[in-house]
């Protein structure tokens, strides 16, 4: 196979939820030489892109959406260790959950493997977080930054709702807040009233080292 072969048929697999192929191929790019992030961005996240638009023509349903989601999770565990890789002293603890209502945890998961490779120490709380659970997580880790994900229009709220008990609970001030998530904004995060965004894991790494920096005043 060739690179371009391997991309396909990544494509093609993770398209159709076909998970040991998914894997099969993950593999070989890997034994060619392929980079993690050409896997990722070339061939795995495009195709679950292509799902999200089938879903949305009324092509593809939830089981669709469900089988190829796990077959990328299960490509995203054997890039884990790669993407995650580094020498880095640890930079800051970043606290991560999805919000309260939200199943979703693949692009979650991909910005924790992201963090932990540029340093970060990162706790992930998981899916479907509820505010009080945000709360108790702070008290007890003391993060550095809290990141909180939300992918659908009706969990967004969720932000607000997290962020007013964590003030209510008198820990705001200690922490820095980011959001993220396929629909926010940048408008959506402010009037949230966290203090970063971004759009994607790349951006959200650089970002959280950018808001770390000016509150260590480093
Ligand atoms: Co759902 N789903 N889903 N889904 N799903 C979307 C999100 C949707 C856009 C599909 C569509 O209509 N085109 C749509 C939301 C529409 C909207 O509200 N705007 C949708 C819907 C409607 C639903 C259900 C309501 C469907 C239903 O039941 N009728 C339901 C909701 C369940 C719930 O949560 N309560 C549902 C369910 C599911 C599955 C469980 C079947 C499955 C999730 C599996 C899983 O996550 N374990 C699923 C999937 C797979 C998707 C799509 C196809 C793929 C999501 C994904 O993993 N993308 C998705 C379509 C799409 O996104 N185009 C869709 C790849 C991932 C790498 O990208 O998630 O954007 P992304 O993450 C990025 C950025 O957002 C950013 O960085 C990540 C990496 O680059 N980012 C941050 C994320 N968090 C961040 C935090 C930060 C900073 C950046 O700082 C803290």
């Amino acid at each position: 196979m060739t690179p371009d072969d391997v991309l396909k048929a990544l494509y093609e697999e993770t398209m159709v939820g076909n998970a040991p192929a998914v894997l099969e191929h993950t593999n070989t790019g890997l034994e060619l030489g392929m980079t993690p992030n050409s896997l990722l961005f070339d061939a795995l996240i495009p195709a679950l892109e292509e799902v999200g638009a089938r879903f949305e023509r009324g092509d593809f349903f939830v089981p669709e959406m469900l089988i190829s989601g796990k077959a990328m999770s299960g490509a995203l565990e054997v890039l884990r260790p790669l993407l995650a890789q580094t020498g880095a002293e640890s930079v800051g603890t970043f606290l991560m959950g999805t919000v309260k209502g939200d199943v979703h945890d693949i692009g979650k998961n991909l910005v924790n493997i992201m963090l932990e490779g540029a340093g970060f120490h990162v706790i992930d709380i998981g899916v479907q977080v509820p505010p009080e659970k945000f709360v108790e997580a702070i008290d007890e880790h003391k993060p550095d930054i809290v990141g909180m994900s939300a992918f659908l229009t009706t969990t967004m709220p969720m932000f607000k709702v997290n962020i007013n008990a964590i003030e209510k609970a008198g820990l705001r001030d200690d922490i820095i807040i980011m959001v993220g998530g396929a629909p926010v904004t940048q408008e959506y995060a402010d009037v949230s009233g966290a203090d970063g965004y971004a759009a994607d894991a790349a951006t959200a790494v650089r970002r959280a080292k950018e808001l770390l920096a000016v509150r260590t005043g480093a």
